[in-house]
């Protein structure tokens, strides 16, 4: 098995993170991810502050292992939310969509680990100045809001610009991703798309079906020209952004699109109207496994791949 310093630093057997996912990210697949090693994230999103206390008290009740909130620092509600935060402590704070760092010095305080996810050298630079714990370095192979660097190309970047332990996201999906991070130098991975198929993450079977039956060329991403590009799953809405784009809409208009759209999709169900974020590894999930299944998958698909590549080195 293979063991990284993000184990010790986080408690966890295994160094993989699940995302974040707004809707998605319930107590009940963060409790799962955690239950089976890894670090469960409930994703807060755009959703109210008492709706985030009733999802740490559900996941308190199914874990007694750790795990973490991601704040989607776009959301209306921010403020309420990380106020919850300090009330409540949780074991590490992801953040996402913008920068975190005046809030940085509270979450510390609180005694949580700090981990933002950013997507430019620039940021990581910035955060490892204000005392960060870990930095999420996202490229734009993943599903969600997403900056324009690939995972390729921008770990490696980060790793080489900051002294402070660095988890890959974007893209990855199994254990030749898995070890594919670690050449890169970063300590462990962060996971989305895979995990929206796991048998405990509660979003309609309709959209899990959507992730599976999705190839290469299935997602896309609407939105640059309001900047805030957002990678999803191809369906009428996204054929409405992108007409609305062809015609040079006004911004706001294009934005409007997108409001409550998530929601939508990963609570309603609407998979024609509503946005179903999810990374160009989905033409990769080709079934709903549980958190545990996923996790050892990766574990042991990256030993394999670590031991083959060593073999391939002529002493
Ligand atoms: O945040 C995500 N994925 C998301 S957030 C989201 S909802 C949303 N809606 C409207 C606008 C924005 C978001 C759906 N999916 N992933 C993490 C992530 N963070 N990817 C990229 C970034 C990022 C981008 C810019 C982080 C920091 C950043 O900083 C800009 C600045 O202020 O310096």
């Amino acid at each position: 098995m293979i063991r990284t310093s993000l184990c010790d630093l986080l408690g966890i057997e295994y160094p993989i993170i699940q995302g974040g996912m707004a809707w998605v990210s319930t107590a009940e697949l963060a409790a799962a991810v955690s239950e089976a090693g890894g670090l469960g994230i409930i994703g807060s999103g755009n959703a109210p502050a008492d709706w985030l206390e009733r999802q740490l008290e559900k996941a308190r009740q199914l874990t007694p292992r750790p795990f973490g909130v991601n704040v989607m620092l776009h959301s209306p509600h921010v403020g309420d939310v990380m106020a919850v935060l300090r009330k409540q402590p949780v074991a590490v704070v992801t953040t996402g969509a913008g920068n975190p760092g005046k809030y940085v010095p509270a979450l510390k305080e609180a005694g949580t680990r700090v981990m933002p996810v950013i997507s430019s050298v620039a940021l990581a630079r910035r955060l490892a100045r204000v005392g960060v714990d870990a930095l999420i370095a996202e490229g734009m192979e993943s599903g969600g809001h997403i900056g324009e660097l690939t995972t390729m190309a921008l770990v490696p970047q980060v790793v080489d610009a900051v002294d402070i332990p660095v988890i890959a996201a974007g893209g990855i999906f199994d254990g030749r991703g898995f070890a594919a991070a670690l050449s890169l130098g970063a300590v462990g991975v962060q996971m989305g798309t895979r995990f929206m198929c796991a048998a405990e993450c509660i979003i309609p079977l309709a959209v899990k079906e959507c992730v599976i039956k999705a190839r290469d060329r299935d997602t896309t991403v609407t939105g640059a020209s309001t900047g805030h590009p957002v990678r999803a799953l191809r369906n009428k809405l996204t054929r409405k952004y992108e007409e609305m784009e062809k015609n040079n809409a006004p911004p706001e208009e294009i934005e409007k699109l997108g409001v409550g759209s998530i929601r939508s999709a990963m609570v309603e169900g609407d998979i024609e109207y509503g946005t179903i974020p999810a990374g160009q590894v989905s033409a990769m999930v080709c079934r709903v496994q549980t958190a545990r299944e996923i996790i050892l998958d990766v574990m042991e698909g990256a030993a394999e791949v670590l031991a083959r590549l060593n073999n391939m080195v002529v002493k």
